[in-house]
């Protein structure tokens, strides 16, 4: 399950003598739903441990713009991390994975498109209930 609901995603650079520049659509290969959301996580204490949850439909696509992070994964079967430290380095997760942030670097920005609007109820924030949620 963990491959249909997460994947790692590798940018086009379009980059010249000036420096480099990725762009991300709504609908691209890359981003296979309709942004309706941006928001970005910057500032984290090297030490702190975010997310800790996961969500019912939500799909988002993460980047770390600056800096790297860690995102742990877990489908309630596998759990996988995968460090993200470079903005050509994308992730796709949809729906019912855990997932944790960690191990942030002090410049790290991670940037996430997502295709909803913010909503509480969206999210499961109680790993049993996680499980439960999973093994339905
Ligand atoms: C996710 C990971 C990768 C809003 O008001 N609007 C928003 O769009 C978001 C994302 C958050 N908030 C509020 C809710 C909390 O009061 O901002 C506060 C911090 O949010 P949270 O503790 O959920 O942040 P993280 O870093 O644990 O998780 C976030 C996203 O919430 C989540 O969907 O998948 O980043």
């Amino acid at each position: 399950m963990m491959n249909t609901l997460t994947k790692e995603l590798q940018f086009t650079v379009r980059g010249d003598e000036r420096g480099s520049l990725v762009a991300l659509e709504s609908l691209c290969e890359q981003v296979p739903f309709e942004i309706k959301r941006v928001y970005y996580i910057f500032g984290t204490d090297p030490e702190a441990v975010r997310g800790k949850h996961a969500h019912h439909k939500l799909k988002q696509v993460l980047v770390c713009v600056s800096g790297a992070c860690d995102i742990r994964m877990d489908d309630g079967k596998e759990r996988k991390t995968v460090r993200l430290d470079h903005p050509a380095k994308g992730l796709y997760i949809e729906g019912l994975i855990y997932h944790e942030m960690l191990n942030f670097s002090r410049d790290c920005v991670l940037l996430v498109l997502a295709d909803a609007p913010y909503d509480e109820s969206d999210y499961i924030r109680d790993y049993h209930q996680f499980l439960k949620e999973v093994h339905l």
